[in-house]
């Protein structure tokens, strides 16, 4: 019979091809060309109505016969194509777990916090303790009390940024502090000596800025104050200061200053770690760098938050951060701390 030569010539060629097909794609295309509505077996068992009632029997017999075989050769063919595919996917996918990972970069303090760190560290093991105040103050507290009234000259060493708020009260005006000099105001207000405290914070002042200058800064003061305190402990103080930040081997000198806050005031140098005196580019050829200002502790300041400035005296001192860190590192311009530059913050990796 033609008909049923026919089924079986399909079937063979349909698994020949079957054989060949090695993606999910020819897959399919193979399903729809011998299985589907318009497929090859289908045509022969829609024509099966136009054959003789016992060929019809024997024939739609054969065809339903291929089509089973096809169907479970399609499934098995599927199954391990799909096996195929997952395996090569594998392969090509395949990570390698004992390689070492990519570092992560790490960051680490900034060198104004690491330097701010170290600088209150050796002030606590001298016996000062830390303290911290507002940044935004009284004209009172940051001025008057520590002799600068209003009109003084004084004040064009501190430009200040005015806050644009006066109390209903009549208060005095509020600003961004020029210096945190108003919290050890404060510190001796709450308490009696014997004192001895540092105030670090951030200070702020209206200028430009350049290489040495920036409109704001952090800052560290201290403070002590108790019976006979003189300027020889103001002296070794920060001279044991300066020998635990810039090298044993320092030594200090100190020179006459104004500040209006204190009496005498003088302004402290360390003698230069690069060239040890003789005179170089980091100490502009004089052989001491200037570090700080400092001096006694004015007997008016004193009796204005109640102290007897007969019996109880004091010195205090100020520094910036960015300038020691300056020093430290022997770097020339202040602005590169807040600039945020990736490249120049990495020069000092640490915790
Ligand atoms: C009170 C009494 C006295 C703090 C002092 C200085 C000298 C000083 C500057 C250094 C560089 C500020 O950061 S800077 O611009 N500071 O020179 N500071 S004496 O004297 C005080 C503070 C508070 C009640």
């Amino acid at each position: 019979m033609a008909a049923i030569r026919n089924v079986e010539e399909i079937r063979d060629g349909a698994l020949a091809a079957l054989a060949q097909a090695s993606d999910r794609a020819a897959l399919q295309e193979w399903r729809v060309r011998v299985l589907g509505r318009k497929g090859e077996l289908t045509t022969v068992l829609r024509s099966l109505g136009s054959l003789p009632e016992a060929e019809r029997r024997v024939v739609g017999a054969a065809a339903n016969a291929a089509r089973d075989v096809l169907d479970a050769a399609y499934t098995e063919r599927a199954a391990r194509v799909e096996q195929e595919e997952l395996r090569q996917a594998t392969e090509r996918e395949r990570v390698d777990v004992t390689l070492p990972g990519r570092p992560l970069p790490a960051g680490s303090l900034h060198v104004i916090t690491r330097t701010l760190a170290d600088v209150l560290d050796a002030f606590r093991s001298l016996g000062f303790w830390v303290a911290e105040g507002p940044e935004v103050e009284w004209d009172e507290y940051n001025f008057t009390r520590l002799r600068i009234p209003e009109d003084h000259p004084a004040r064009d060493m501190f430009d200040t940024i005015w806050v644009d708020y006066t109390r209903p009260d009549g208060r005095r005006p509020m600003l961004l502090r020029t210096h945190t000099s108003p919290m050890q105001v404060r510190v001796m207000e709450r308490r009696q000596p014997p004192i001895r405290v540092v105030v670090p914070g951030r200070c702020y002042r209206f200028e430009a800025t350049d290489a040495t200058h920036e409109w704001m800064f952090l800052q560290v003061e201290g403070l002590a104050v108790d019976e006979g305190v003189s300027l020889a402990d103001l002296k070794g103080t920060l001279e044991e200061f300066a020998r635990r930040i810039f090298g044993r081997e320092r030594r200090v000198m100190l020179r006459h200053a104004y500040f209006p806050f204190v009496e005498p005031g003088v302004e402290l140098a360390v003698d230069c770690f690069a060239c040890h005196g003789t005179g170089c580019r980091v100490c502009g050829a004089t052989g001491w760098i200037e570090l700080l200002g400092a001096g006694m502790v004015h007997p008016e300041v004193l009796a204005d938050v109640g102290y007897d400035a007969r019996r109880y005296t004091g010195f205090a001192f100020g520094m910036g951060i960015e300038r020691v860190a300056l020093i430290r590192h022997g770097i020339d311009d202040i602005r590169m701390f807040y600039s945020n530059d990736v490249r120049f913050l990495e020069q000092f990796p640490g915790v």
